[in-house]
Order: structure tokens, then C-alpha cells, then sequence
């Protein structure tokens, strides 16, 4: 019989790579997003591979709990959906873009698993899975809330894994490097231009990596859990650290 995955932000980048991706293999799909226009081409383009889409917002926790309860089983939760909004220092950012990235990239995270974990454990099998970043653990000038938001999912998929000890749920975060998406177009609020400076001249990763890494992680072995998987295109390093020098 097949599987099924749910995949928050299931409209573009990582999200659609990696309905694509589950669907070409025979997995069932249930698709979120907020954007219903693009849930629907999800739903033409994959057919019946696509056993729901749900359109909500991942902040709105009672929306999230109510349409968790009704679902079929799910074996594996892909908490995908987030973004960064701004590059500006901590003392010139906007406030409320800070409670966005909040509200999405931690607390749509905590609703989903905290909803759809109960089944997990009872069943005894299941994979959760988040979207971290490599700004979890490499700060840089304007992460400041983006960089902090993934570093609380890093150690919450930790803290979950040594909940979950002694079951059969397994739990993993894979943290990517720079890639090609609408992130962004969402980053700097539809500046196409800024956007496409980000990648000009360099070869960041693709949604189809991503989603072959998600895929290759469910497919393992069910004894074997990969607990954190850092993945950056061979375009990106780290820099040095930063120092500053008064001018002489
Ligand atoms: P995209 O902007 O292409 O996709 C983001 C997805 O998240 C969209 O499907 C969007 O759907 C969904 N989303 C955003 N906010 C909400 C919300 N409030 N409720 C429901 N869905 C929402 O970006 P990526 O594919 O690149 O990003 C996916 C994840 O990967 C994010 O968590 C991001 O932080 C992370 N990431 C991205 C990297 C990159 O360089 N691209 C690198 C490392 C991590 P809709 O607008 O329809 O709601
Ligand atoms: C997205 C990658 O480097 O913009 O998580 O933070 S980066």
C-alpha cells in the first residue's frame, strides 16, 4: 500500500520538488500552502497522486489542529514551509516581519508535529522531518531572527528525537546552504532584482536536490535516522571571522 507524505508550503521551491519528487515513486501526497491557485496546478500536474491539499496558513494553530484530526494516516510530516523576510540589522529590522518568521518558521512547525504526533507514536512509525538552514549554526549580518528561528528547529528535531526514544518515530532536520527558489522574491518582498543577485554568477542548489536529500532520508533502512543533514552547494563555504578594524 502506499505511503503518505504531508508537505507544508507545497506551492514552490522545496516544497513542489518535493511532491515531484515523493509522486514519480508512488507516495500519496497531502499538499498545503496558502496560495489555492497554486495548490490546484499541484493537483492537475500530479493527479491522483495527490490525496488532499489543504489550503491554510501554518500560523493559524486551530485551522492546523482541525484539519490534522480529519486525515488518513500520515506516515511522514515534511515541515517545510517558512521564510526570511529582510536583511536589515537587529536595531533597523521591522518588528512584525520578526513575528512572521516566528510565527511561521517555529510556531507552524510546533502545530503540525504537535498535532500529527500522537498517531506517530501510537502507530509506532512515522518521520518528521524539518526544513532547518545552515543559518542555524552560521550567523551572518542580517540573520539575526531568520538564523535564530532555525536554530530553535535544530534543537526542538534534537529534543524531539530524545522524546520519541524507545519508539519507531524517527525525526530528522536538514539544514540547506544558499538555493534557487521564490525564498528570495520573499526575502527582499518581490525586488526581482535583489532577488536575482543572490544567485548571479554562482550555482546554488536546487529545489530537486533538496528533495532528492528528503527523499534518500525517508528511504533509509527504518532503523536508521539520520538526525541532522547540512547540505550546501560546492559554490558556498564559510567566510572568516569578521573583524573590525578603526581606520589608522
Ligand atoms: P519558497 O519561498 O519557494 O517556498 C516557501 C513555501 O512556504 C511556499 O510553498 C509557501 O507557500 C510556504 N509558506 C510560507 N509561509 C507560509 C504560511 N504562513 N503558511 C503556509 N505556507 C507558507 O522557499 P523555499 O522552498 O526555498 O523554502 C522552503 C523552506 O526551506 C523554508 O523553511 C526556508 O526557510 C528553507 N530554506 C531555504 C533555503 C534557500 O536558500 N532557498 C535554504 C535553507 C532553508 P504559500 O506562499 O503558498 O503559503
Ligand atoms: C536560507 C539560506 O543563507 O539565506 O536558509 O540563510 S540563507
Amino acid at each position: 500500500m502506499s505511503k503518505t507524505i504531508l508537505i507544508t508550503g507545497a506551492t514552490s521551491g522545496f516544497g513542489a520538488a518535493c511532491a515531484r519528487r515523493f509522486a514519480r515513486d508512488g507516495w500519496k501526497l497531502i499538499l498545503t500552502g496558502r496560495r489555492s491557485s497554486r495548490l490546484e496546478s499541484m493537483q492537475a500536474e500530479l493527479g491522483d497522486a495527490v490525496a488532499l491539499v489543504l489550503m491554510l496558513d501554518v500560523r493559524e494553530r486551530q485551522k492546523v489542529q482541525a484539519a490534522v484530526q480529519d486525515l488518513p494516516q500520515v506516515d511522514v510530516l515534511l515541515n517545510n514551509a517558512g521564510l526570511a523576510l529582510g536583511l536589515e540589522t537587529a536595531w533597523t529590522a521591522d518588528m512584525d516581519d520578526w513575528e512572521t518568521m516566528i510565527d511561521t518558521n517555529i510556531k507552524g512547525v510546533l502545530y503540525f508535529t504537535r498535532a500529527l504526533l500522537p498517531s506517530m507514536v501510537a502507530r509506532n512509525s512515522g518521520h518528521i522531518i524539518t526544513i532547518g538552514s545552515t543559518a542555524a549554526s552560521w550567523p551572518y549580518p542580517g540573520g539575526n531572527v531568520y538564523g535564530g528561528t532555525k536554530a530553535f528547529i535544530q534543537q526542538f528535531s534534537r529534543n524531539l528525537r530524545a522524546d520519541l526514544l524507545g519508539t519507531r518515530v524517527r525525526v530528522t532536520n536538514i539544514e540547506p546552504g544558499m538555493a534557487e527558489s521564490e525564498f528570495s522574491q520573499v526575502r527582499f518582498k518581490g525586488d526581482e532584482q535583489l532577488a536575482a543577485k543572490v544567485y548571479e554568477g554562482t550555482e546554488p542548489l536546487k529545489p530537486e536536490d533538496i528533495a532528492d536529500i528528503v527523499y534518500f532520508t525517508v528511504n533509509l533502512p527504518p532503523h536508521v535516522n539520520v538526525n541532522t543533514l547540512e547540505v550546501m552547494s560546492i559554490a558556498q563555504s564559510w567566510a572568516s571571522l569578521a573583524v573590525h578594524r578603526e581606520k589608522p
